[in-house]
């Protein structure tokens, strides 16, 4: 398998500064001698230019009296994600993209699929990213992501992000345990299916992540997997900017990545998330986003 690392240093979507520097820890990290070690082609690609917040108005409101700071900004960095990982398709590589915070998603998964293409998505996350400009607390478009793919929710009075590739019905979110009143509701009223630690709890990892592999493949020509690192448990993934507790721990977080790999052939692109190095314990997080990488991409000790 040939890998493209592509990062992404963005922050404009979240509140904590610091995800920006994500790229950077993750290289830092040893990415691709991880990658290598087990066999893997990689090269990287270099960052995309992102603009400073300081230097920007966030102008957050919409004309229907919803919030999505940095819309505009977001959008062009976006465009830039999904021409950047078109072409790595179009090579025949896959793109590991490095965030930056979840809002890179946006222009990954449009990016991802092909024309004509049916894609699946498999969102490992303690949040579900549902919200939209108007359901949002923050007003933060990392909280909006996966929404903004699925169509939901007006931004700049159009909706924004929408990826007609991706159905609902081949969407699975893994490890929910932060929901807002909003999004909860957006959540349900939708047809992606979502698991949270509880059902975690109740079915264990292995079935819960199986049964979102066959959801997200279930008819589809290929699979995006985000894995944001706030799905860990803060005390194995501190450097995050919204840590919640009671997540995964980090044999889970390996098995199901370890799961991920089963599919390689279907895996279109993959990215990681919110690692946040200035909150972080010796660059931990990010070495673990190293390891999980390799994990998904085929690393096996035996
Ligand atoms: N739900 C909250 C919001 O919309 C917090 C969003 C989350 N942070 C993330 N996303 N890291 O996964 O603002
Ligand atoms: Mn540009
Ligand atoms: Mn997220
Ligand atoms: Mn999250």
């Amino acid at each position: 398998m040939d890998i493209r690392i592509l990062g992404v240093p963005m922050d404009l979507g979240a509140d904590r500064r610091g995800v920006d520097m994500g790229p950077s820890a993750i290289r830092y990290g040893d990415l691709a001698t991880q990658l290598e070690e087990f066999g893997a082609a990689c090269t990287d690609g270099g960052d995309l230019a992102v603009p400073r917040p300081e230097e920007r108005d966030p102008d957050s409101s919409q004309p229907d009296g919803g919030r999505a700071k940095f819309h505009r900004e977001t959008k062009e960095v976006c465009e830039d994600i999904t021409t950047a990982v078109r072409s790595t398709v179009a090579d025949g590589e896959t793109p590991l993209v490095l965030g930056g915070d979840h809002s890179i998603a946006i222009g990954t998964v449009a990016g991802a699929a092909g024309p004509d293409e049916s894609l699946g998505v498999v969102w490992f996350d303690a949040h579900g990213d549902f919200n939209t400009p108007r359901t949002t607390p923050s007003g933060n478009i990392h909280g909006m992501a996966l929404a903004a793919i699925l169509g939901k929710g007006s931004f700049g009075g159009e909706a924004w992000a929408h990826t007609p590739a991706v159905s609902e019905s081949n969407v699975a979110l893994v490890g929910l345990r932060d929901l807002d009143d909003g999004e909860q509701r957006l959540v349900r009223e939708s047809d992606v299916t979502a698991y949270t630690m509880s059902d975690i709890d109740a079915r264990g990892l292995p079935a819960v992540v199986s049964e979102a592999l066959d959801i997200a493949t279930d008819g589809t020509d290929a699979i995006h997997v985000s894995l944001d690192l706030d799905w860990l448990d803060p005390s194995e993934a501190p450097g995050v900017g919204t840590p919640v507790r009671g997540g995964v721990s980090y044999r889970e977080a390996h098995s199901a990545m370890e799961a991920v790999a089963r599919y390689r052939d279907q895996l279109r692109s993959f990215e990681l998330v919110e690692v946040n190095p200035i909150l972080d314990d010796h660059n931990r997080t990010a070495e673990l986003a190293c390891e999980l990488a390799a994990s998904a991409f085929g690393k096996r000790v035996l």
